[in-house]
């Protein structure tokens, strides 16, 4: 699948091996309710603009709109952007970004088609990361490439678009792939991985149990494609299964906490790690709060002090000035 005469020799991730240590590949429950098989495709959009056609990276036809604060520690302040509009009508499918999140139950066995399929020439492989999970690699399927060029000549024939340009429903071709019926899966110490390539023209099933309760990001490591939206967060387990903030976790721009309320919070039973130099340094790199408006009043005292001594040295040497000026005059009168 590559140039012949650049690569001598060339395997693919699926077909490694895993230390006999490393954990074996989930099995498919049966009961069916905690199993979940999703299609994602890493693919370009072409977004027209003042500027004229412009690819941006998506997934299924979305890109993230990025939550306006971790969701995590403050489910209930954010804003999300609804993907309502993305999921029902064509029109907006090509352009939309909006909070793609996908919930998934704690505890679900999730298998991922991850695939880069774009119906136009322009397309490229991803390397793909999640946080929170590893996952095992098993198996990658690729298009047809021209042996000399590497240029993708077909897409694979494994998934099927049902004619829609982005590919943002796809199923498996054959209807009776699904679970671990599908053929060459590597079910026999797999690799175990947090961040795989996904083929231009193919691609990678993986594998792994949710049982890490809290928001996840999947995205492309290619900075600006991560940047452009390539992007889904994972919301494993329900808000009950995610584990609360500490009491007082500040808040994004609004956290407010004076020097004397942290020491009375140091005294008490919930002690923090956390140094008073390292707290007022957070201070201060957030909005103004009352602590600066403490600095403020110290510099005004300070300032009126330094005015308040300048103005009696003045008015001093004055005093001074006229009665020696009139010292002077009084000699003068005596001698003549
Ligand atoms: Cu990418």
């Amino acid at each position: 699948n590559f140039p012949d005469k650049s690569y001598r020799h060339c395997t693919q991730m699926d077909k490694l091996l895993a230390m006999p240590s490393v954990k074996s590949v989930p099995k498919i429950p049966e009961d069916l309710e905690k199993y979940q098989e999703i299609f994602l495709n890493f693919h370009v959009v072409v977004e027209l603009s003042r500027n004229g056609p412009s690819p941006r990276m998506a997934i299924n036809g979305k890109r993230l709109a990025y939550p306006s604060s971790p969701p995590i520690t403050f489910p209930e302040t954010n804003s999300f952007k609804s993907c309502r509009l993305c999921d029902e009508l064509t029109v907006f499918r090509n352009i939309c970004e909006c909070s793609h999140v996908i919930q998934v139950p704690l505890g679900t066995v999730v298998q991922l088609v991850l695939f880069s399929i774009t119906q136009i020439p322009v397309g490229l492989s991803h390397p793909i990361h999640l946080h929170g999970h590893e996952f095992h690699v098993l198996k990658t399927g690729y298009g047809q490439y021209d042996n000399v060029t590497g240029m993708l000549l077909d897409v694979t024939h494994d998934i099927d678009c049902h004619g829609d340009m982005y590919c943002h429903r796809a199923t498996w071709t054959n209807k009776d792939w699904h679970g671990d019926d599908i053929p060459e899966l590597n079910m026999v110490r797999p690799p175990v991985k947090d961040t795989v390539i996904v083929p231009h023209g193919g691609y990678v099933v993986i594998r792994f149990t949710a049982d890490n309760p809290g928001w996840w990001i999947m995205h492309c490591h290619v900075e600006h494609h991560l940047l452009e939206g390539m992007a889904l967060l994972f919301k494993v387990g329900e808000d009950s299964d995610i584990s609360k903030p500490p009491k007082n976790f500040h808040t994004c721009g609004d956290f407010q906490m004076s020097e004397k309320e942290f020491e009375e919070k140091l005294e008490g039973p919930e002690k923090t790690p956390f140094s008073i130099q390292t707290l007022n340094v957070k201070i201060n790199s957030q909005t103004p709060t009352h602590e600066d408006g403490v600095d403020w009043q110290k510099r005004f005292w300070a300032l009126f002090g330094v005015f308040m001594v300048s103005m009696v040295t003045i008015i001093t040497f004055g005093v001074y000035k006229y009665r020696w000026n009139k010292t002077r005059i009084g000699y003068s009168q005596i001698l003549t």
